[in-house]
């Protein structure tokens, strides 16, 4: 069994924690999953049991600063607002940051905006742990590249070691103990100007199950659970397929069955957990009932109540018409990011 420390030990291999600059800012986006990470083979270093794919929305993530501090505390602040240390939020940036601190006492103040509801399952802590160690590295200039930032965020959220790229991203499982081989690689040359992600935000309140717990509770206990990887592999073939063949189809259908089958997995768990509120079971039935007048839209759904909506720009009016507090992002237009 390796320990988080082992690991940015081998990553960092020696390298200055001194600070280079004064302060560093970065920016990641988020990502959603279209064949999901659900159930880890260890649960320290946060590795999967399967690969996942994911795609950016480029504009919506978070931008953190860091910079070294004479107090007694860190100082952590989300969306100009200072965060208790008694909460999970400040606990997990608190346990991640002790792993890279050179001395005990070293402290920090850390900003963090973002754009997207935090816990709600819209992969705030994706987007925030990889924009946590891209400051990290800027403030200690240690240079690492993006392989090496993938495993180091992957250490504070799993999902997060996607969040290094904008477009199609595999964050390929690994078989090695110490997770040295488990990191993401961007799918470069594989994009897709009209395709659109719907952010469909239903319940933005934090999610009474965190998506660790319910990880944890589905492997532990789901039967289903024995199906998933040799279902992932299936989904994950047929995604690739569909990107090569820009096969939108394909695409929605296989992204849909694999959200529906992780959700079935963790309803399976004792005891059983359930993202689904009324407005998420309302909204599945209106993508229904859209696709049967034939406009082609399919849904995912993460660890939270809110859904995500893949569609063709052709199509934007339906669904806006159909969905009048819809977000939608065009993942292959790079616009600003978030101020
Ligand atoms: C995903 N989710 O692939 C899946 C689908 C939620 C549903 O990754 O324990 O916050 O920090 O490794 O990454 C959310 O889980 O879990 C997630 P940890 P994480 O996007």
């Amino acid at each position: 069994m390796f320990s988080k420390k082992d690991i940015i030990d081998k990553v960092l291999n020696r390298r200055s924690r001194q600070a280079v600059v004064a302060e560093a800012e970065a920016f990641a986006p988020t990502n959603i999953a279209l064949v999901k990470y659900w159930g880890k083979r260890d649960s320290i270093l946060n590795l999967p049991v399967t690969n996942s794919l994911s795609i950016a929305l480029p504009t919506k993530g978070a931008l953190t600063s860091i910079r070294v501090i004479d107090d007694k505390a860190d100082i952590i602040r989300l969306n100009h607002k200072l965060i208790d240390h008694t909460t999970m939020f400040a606990k997990r940036i608190i346990d991640f940051l002790d792993l890279f601190r050179p001395h005990a006492t070293e402290r920090y103040n850390i900003t963090t905006m973002t754009n997207i509801p935090v816990a709600a399952g819209v992969a705030s802590s994706a987007c925030g742990f990889a924009a946590l160690t891209l400051a990290l590295n800027g403030l200690y200039g240690w240079g690492l590249s993006t392989t090496e930032l993938s495993i180091l965020a992957r250490l504070g959220s799993g999902s997060a070691c996607r969040s290094f790229w904008n477009g199609w991203v595999e964050w390929q499982r690994g078989d090695r103990a110490d997770g040295m081989d488990s990191f993401s690689v961007p799918l470069l040359d594989v994009t897709w100007p009209e395709l659109r992600v719907g952010l469909l935000l239903l319940n933005t309140t934090e999610k009474s199950v965190s998506s660790r717990e319910a990880m944890q509770r589905t492997v532990a206990t789901s039967p289903l659970f024995l199906e998933w990887p040799q279902r992932v592999d299936s989904d994950l073939a047929q995604i690739k397929q569909a990107l090569i063949t820009r096969d939108f189809l394909l695409l929605g259908r296989v992204a849909e069955a694999n959200a529906n089958a992780m959700h079935a997995c963790m309803a399976a768990a004792t005891p059983s957990v359930n993202y689904r509120e009324p407005a998420t079971e309302a909204a599945r039935a209106t993508v229904r009932q859209l696709r049967d007048k034939g406009i082609p839209v399919f849904y995912t759904q993460d660890a939270g109540p809110n859904l995500k909506l893949l569609f063709l720009s052709e199509n934007t009016k339906d669904i806006t018409e159909a969905f009048t507090s819809i977000e939608t992002e065009q993942p292959f237009l790079v616009e600003e990011t978030i101020a």
